[in-house]
């Protein structure tokens, strides 16, 4: 544990052992857990509201949870359990809220092709997760011969019919967010960061990179309003980029109603014996050398699975052509880490379909976590009692013995360990 929050702090310095207010560590940590959770969830509400949406029962949901990690208010290690699990449903009700932000502004996203690469003229780089920041730069770069490129997380923009509709939403540019420093240096033009994720820059683009919403950083303009005139104004002096002649395509945009609609053809091929099993492959991306082992996993995969994958974690695998199971695609994105609301809805769609409870479906769910979006994620799985999850590239540091142990014995959580073994393991 490591607890400073008060002035009975041990030594002046922090609790490392045991709060001197008798806190335990396994609550301790079950508390740093809850606030990295309520983060999450912050991050998606944010981003609703954006775009004019909001909800009383999250918000007041987020208040309780910030005041039990006050000081001398809980001290019970089983109720920060129940805290992390109502975080987990809340989240997934703040995810469904975006979703609804998202389709109401911008329509259902349809299946995409992305050329990945630059066309010839002046451009725009924007990465993070804000549709709305986008939005609002397509309408002010219209026939300005800007064109508008996207990174990481917003990749899956180019589904919406409502950004789509933009013809200067030319494509994509580099892959997850920590290619940044590498993408941003080679294409020299003007770049927008429009929420976390965003790297401290290099001095050699800090001057055309400009920063918007939550994300600032120091030495970088920041836009205020949505008055995105001093990013234009850059983006017309630099140079424009030339035409890259190969240029490679992601696939994004599968939305629920896309996906529903293929459901007796999914029921099926599954009664057939052509779709064996369902994967789900998802979340953060991160330098780690263990986040190799994503790849492998979907490469070795047999040709009877689907693999359901959302977030930038995909960039380990979506240039991939994995072909399809008659029409089916094996690969699927389904978008950005919000939309694991999307992986939800189409697990609850098979349990009917098959008329098998969750865990008894032919599925197993793969995660990487890298920030605390995806802590949110897990316990909304959780909370949805999701059991047999492989987890990577490394264990959540949170995670002390105790929660370990409660995890494996309630939820069966693994850790990835080989691909090839975990591979066997799931299809057994
Ligand atoms: Fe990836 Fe970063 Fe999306 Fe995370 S671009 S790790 O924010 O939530 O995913
Ligand atoms: Fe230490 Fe308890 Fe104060 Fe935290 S709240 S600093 S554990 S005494």
């Amino acid at each position: 544990m490591f607890c400073y929050q008060c002035s009975q702090t041990a030594k002046g310095k922090a609790c490392t052992i045991r709060g001197v207010c008798g806190k335990e560590p396994t609550v301790a940590r079950l508390q740093d857990n809850l606030l990295f959770v309520i983060k999450g969830i912050s991050a998606y509400l944010y981003h609703a509201r954006e775009l004019g949406y909001s909800d009383n029962e999250i918000d007041a949901f987020l208040e309780r949870g910030f005041y039990s990690t006050l000081t001398n208010v809980n001290f019970d290690s089983e109720e920060f359990i129940k805290l992390a699990l109502e975080a987990g449903k809340m989240n997934i009700k703040t995810m469904k809220l975006l979703k609804r932000a998202h389709i109401d502004n911008y329509g259902e996203p349809k299946p995409t092709k992305v050329e990945v690469g630059a066309s010839s003229g002046p451009g725009i780089i924007v990465t993070g997760h804000s549709l709305k920041a986008l939005e609002e730069l397509l309408k002010q770069t219209k026939n300005t011969g800007i064109n508008i490129y996207t990174h990481s997380e917003l990749l899956p923009a180019h589904g919406y019919p409502g950004l789509k509709k933009y013809e200067h939403l030319k494509g994509q540019l580099g892959g997850p967010w920590f290619d940044q420093k590498e993408t941003f240096s080679k294409y020299q033009i003007a770049i927008l960061g429009t929420s976390n994720c965003v790297l401290l820059p290099k001095d050699e683009y800090k001057d055309r990179m400009f920063t918007s919403g939550v994300a600032k950083l120091p030495g970088v303009e920041y836009i205020e309003d949505y008055d995105f005139t001093p990013l234009i104004d850059k983006a017309l002096e630099l140079p424009s980029l030339k035409e890259e002649e190969e240029k490679k395509t992601f696939t994004t945009g599968f939305g629920a109603s896309t996906i529903l609609s293929l459901s007796n053809k999914i029921k099926e091929l599954v009664e057939d014996g052509k779709i064996g099993r369902f994967f789900l492959v998802g979340g953060c991306d991160s330098p780690l050398p263990q986040a190799k082992y994503y790849r492998e996993f979907v490469s070795k995969l047999p040709d009877d699975t689907i693999i359901l994958t959302l977030a930038c974690g995909k960039y380990r695998f979506n240039d991939m052509n994995l072909g399809d199971i008659e029409g089916i695609p094996r690969l699927i994105d389904l978008g950005q880490c919000n939309d694991a609301i999307v992986a939800i809805e189409i697990v609850e769609a098979l349990s009917k379909i098959f008329n098998m409870e969750i865990d008894e479906l032919p599925l197993n769910i793969v995660l990487s976590w890298m920030e605390q979006k995806a802590t949110a994620i897990l316990w909304s799985l959780l909370a949805l009692n999701m059991k047999g999850m492989y987890v990577g590239p490394i264990l959540p540091g949170w995670a002390n013995d105790d929660i370990k142990k409660f995890l494996v014995e309630k939820y069966d959580l693994k850790l990835i360990s080989k691909p090839e073994k975990d591979m066997r393991e799931m299809l057994r």
